[in-house]
């Protein structure tokens, strides 16, 4: 049923080019006016004003005579986070997560969070081919996110100094009935229908509100390209676009790649033999001879998730952080497996990607070498 209405509506994280060469004119106005505009649903509550336009940033940058060194790290004292598959949370570990995500949600820094990521996603994607790509089709996916989700474990624990993020592996935990799906957590899949979340703590009935647009207005090439659905309520459709979540072989094979990244650094790295790229085949954009040619690993869980974690506004859903909490672990366990190798490239930064010394856009306090050793932060438990 309704599979024209499915792949139109759930196609963010494409396979094929998706928008059109044109240069696509930003819209006027300060730089904070700009991204609420981009990112907010009309009336909803504001969200993102202290943002800035990545893109922009990162260009008066490049044309400035600033050496462009980042500010110091900012490394949290001490270093005791442990990141847990949330399977293995307690009850308590659990029920203190929700809360504090539900706080930061209230006090508005989850929405400014979700703004930050549509803001940097609209240059990304509209630059697939060539152009400026920061956390998105480029090496810069993996620390552009890990500082992301820095970021939010940062929001998370000045509520709860106890609370850090968990992570969801996919290859494993599969089942429908798994903990992750319960009304204490994540809540369910969305209903028929309208695919509206009905159960757990996101459940619109529950009060959680989407606020931030998925709808980056105007971007007219992404407006094209995703569809018009500012619904307030949580959206999931788990397993209807894409028929399975990625599997243990899948990864595997990945973490066997030597090699973080290569030219031409976009959806096109490593796609043929010798696969060199870990980046890319991780992020989901190429796959093996031996794989169905469709979304692999990231783009899959996306996928396979449905609803908001399909579009560009993906980090709508909770579950975003849970889904790249595993995806940061996969980076580190690649690390191990491959002690000798460039853990990050490209080390000189180019016209269109981030180096390994370029600071991360819009924070500019880290850079990729900062943050490539995830232990200085936290750990995860295995
Ligand atoms: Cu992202």
């Amino acid at each position: 049923m309704g599979s024209a209405r499915k792949k139109h509506d759930l196609d963010p994280l494409p396979q094929t080019p998706p928008l059109p060469g044109e240069p696509v004119p930003l819209p006027r106005g300060g730089r904070a006016a700009r991204l609420a505009r981009l990112a907010r649903i009309p009336g909803a509550a504001v969200a993102g004003e202290a943002l800035i336009s990545a893109h922009e940033l990162w260009r008066s940058r490049r044309s400035s005579n600033d050496d462009g060194a980042a500010t110091a790290p900012r490394r949290r004292e001490p270093a005791g986070s442990v990141r847990k598959n949330h399977l293995a949370m307690t009850a308590q570990e659990r029920r203190r997560f929700i809360q504090a995500v539900l706080e930061i949600k209230r006090r508005g820094s989850y929405d400014e969070l979700v703004a930050l990521h549509v803001a940097m996603n609209a240059t990304d994607f509209r630059n697939k081919e060539s152009g400026v790509r920061i956390g998105h089709i480029s090496p810069g996916f993996l620390p552009w996110h890990r500082q992301f989700l820095l970021e939010f474990e940062r929001e998370l624990q000045s509520v709860d100094p106890t609370v850090s993020v968990p992570y969801w592996d996919w290859t494993t935990d599969q089942a429908l009935d798994s903990p992750l799906w319960a009304d204490d957590f994540m809540g369910g899949n969305g209903r028929k229908g309208d695919r509206m979340v009905v159960t757990g703590p996101f459940a619109h009935a529950n009060g959680w509100r989407i606020n931030t647009s998925v709808v980056p207005q105007g971007v007219p090439a992404l407006n094209g390209h995703y569809s018009v659905d500012d619904r307030r309520f949580l959206t999931r459709d788990l397993g209807a676009n894409i028929d399975r979540l990625p599997t243990a072989r899948e990864l595997e094979d990945t973490l066997a790649l030597k090699v973080y990244d290569s030219e031409p650094f976009n959806h096109l790295a490593g796609g043929e033999a010798p696969f060199h790229s870990f980046r890319n085949h991780l992020e989901g954009y190429v796959t093996f001879p031996w794989e169905p040619r469709t979304a692999k690993l990231h783009s899959r869980g996306h996928r396979w998730s449905g609803g908001h974690m399909g579009y560009i506004a993906s980090p709508n859903d909770p579950l975003f952080f849970l889904h790249h909490c595993f995806i940061d672990r996969c980076w580190a366990v690649w690390q191990q497996r491959h002690p000798h190798v460039p853990h990050y490239l490209p080390v000189e930064e180019t016209d269109e990607v981030p180096g390994l010394h370029t600071p991360m856009e819009p924070w500019r306090t880290m850079t990729p070498a900062d943050v490539v050793d995830h232990t200085a932060f936290y750990t995860y438990d295995s």
